[in-house]
């Protein structure tokens, strides 16, 4: 485990809200329970519960927004969800959450989304790397200081998700918000939220648009069984997709012959029992066929888990050794929808990684 932990990583399916600590959480429902706002004994209760159906974390998901959804609390979150992942030595992270408008306390979207990257900026304890025109001030990964000692850095891009419970005029306010914010590190859109809810007509239009603007796109794609839908996702061809649980012989054959990679979340997939155990898991079927996946986190926070952790758990079910690992976790260089400048910079810092362990 201490090895996967120092092992450079590359994290591209995290939601921010999902990945909140647990001792944040609880801190924050105290001071609501104080209010009189909910009841801390329920919430807590709910918050340190470990296994969860798909339904019950998307209730949670609701609480979770009732206690975070104020300017002051997204900065603070995003601040700590880079800082976790940096601590753990992923050196590129796209980070997704869902722009929330709340009338009541004065938040638009946009405005939500000034409070994430007033988040990225608070951030002192590594070099974050979260809009493109920083690319020039330090290209190595660990930036030499004037007194000997070395700093983290991580680069950090945006995604951002749609809800779908959303409507199509929602959803494009949300593109519209990705276009204005690219100077910013927004580098995507990503189709979330509870599967069983909306239809994948209402969100074409405003995922079409994206594309056309030039916004890479990733599909929460197969969560639960529903064949047209999954069928719809694969022919637009989306630069991603997510879980890819419940696909038949079918769609597997489709998404392999059309080399859409898949960000895999491992132990969200169990937790939520989408996937009935580790063992048929369809990490095994993709990895064997060489077809491109990355090991994923998708809410680190509400599924007690790490990037590290969800290394761990394919090494040891998937019987595969450092080198193995190192090799998956490199290759997902080639997934993430930053630019080929940062794209390159994190091919290198694999490279001296590789040459260091003697892996080349
Ligand atoms: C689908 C998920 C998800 O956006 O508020 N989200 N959507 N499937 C999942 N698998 C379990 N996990 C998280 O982060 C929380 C939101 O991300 C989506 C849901 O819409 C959830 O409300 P943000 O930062």
């Amino acid at each position: 485990m201490d090895w996967l932990v120092a092992m450079p990583k590359v994290e591209l399916h995290a939601h921010l809200n999902g990945s909140i600590r647990d001792s944040t959480l609880l801190e924050f429902a105290r001071v609501l329970g104080e209010k009189g706002t909910i009841n801390f004994s329920d919430v807590e209760h709910v918050i340190l519960k470990s296994d969860r159906s798909l339904r019950e974390v998307f209730k949670l998901f609701d609480l979770i927004h009732i206690l975070t959804t104020d300017h002051k609390t997204v900065t603070r979150i995003t601040k700590e969800v880079v800082e976790d992942f940096a601590a753990e030595n992923v050196v590129y992270l796209e980070l997704r959450t869902t722009p929330k408008r709340n009338d009541s306390i004065g938040m638009s979207k946009h405005s939500y989304m000034d409070a994430v990257i007033e988040g990225l900026r608070s951030i002192n304890t590594v070099d974050v790397d979260f809009a493109p025109h920083k690319l020039c001030e330090g290209s190595s990964h660990m930036n030499d200081m004037s007194n000997g000692t070395v700093r983290k850095k991580i680069y950090v891009r945006l995604l951002l998700s749609i809800d779908r419970r959303e409507t199509t005029e929602a959803a494009m306010e949300t593109v519209k918000l990705a276009l204005e914010m690219r100077d910013l590190g927004v580098v995507g859109i990503d189709l979330s939220g509870n599967p069983i809810v909306g239809e994948w007509s209402t969100f074409f239009p405003a995922l079409k648009f994206a594309r056309e603007q030039g916004l890479s796109i990733t599909l929460h794609c197969g969560e639960v069984p529903n064949k047209k839908e999954i069928q719809a996702m694969l022919d637009f061809l989306p630069g991603r997709i997510g879980h890819a649980c419940f696909f038949e012989e079918e769609e597997m054959g489709k998404l392999k012959s059309s080399k859409i990679p898949v960000e895999i979340c491992l132990t969200s997939n169990i937790r939520t029992a989408s996937i009935a155990s580790i063992d048929v898991h369809h990490f095994a079927d993709l990895y064997n066929a060489k077809h491109p996946i990355v090991l994923c986190t998708d809410d680190a926070g509400v599924f007690s888990t790490s990037l590290s952790g969800e290394y761990s758990l394919a090494s040891s079910a998937f019987d595969l050794g450092k080198k193995e690992m190192f090799q998956l976790a490199r290759n997902t260089t080639e997934l993430i929808f930053a630019d080929d400048e940062v794209k390159q910079e994190v091919r290198e810092i694999f490279e001296s990684a590789a040459r260091k362990l003697d892996y080349n």
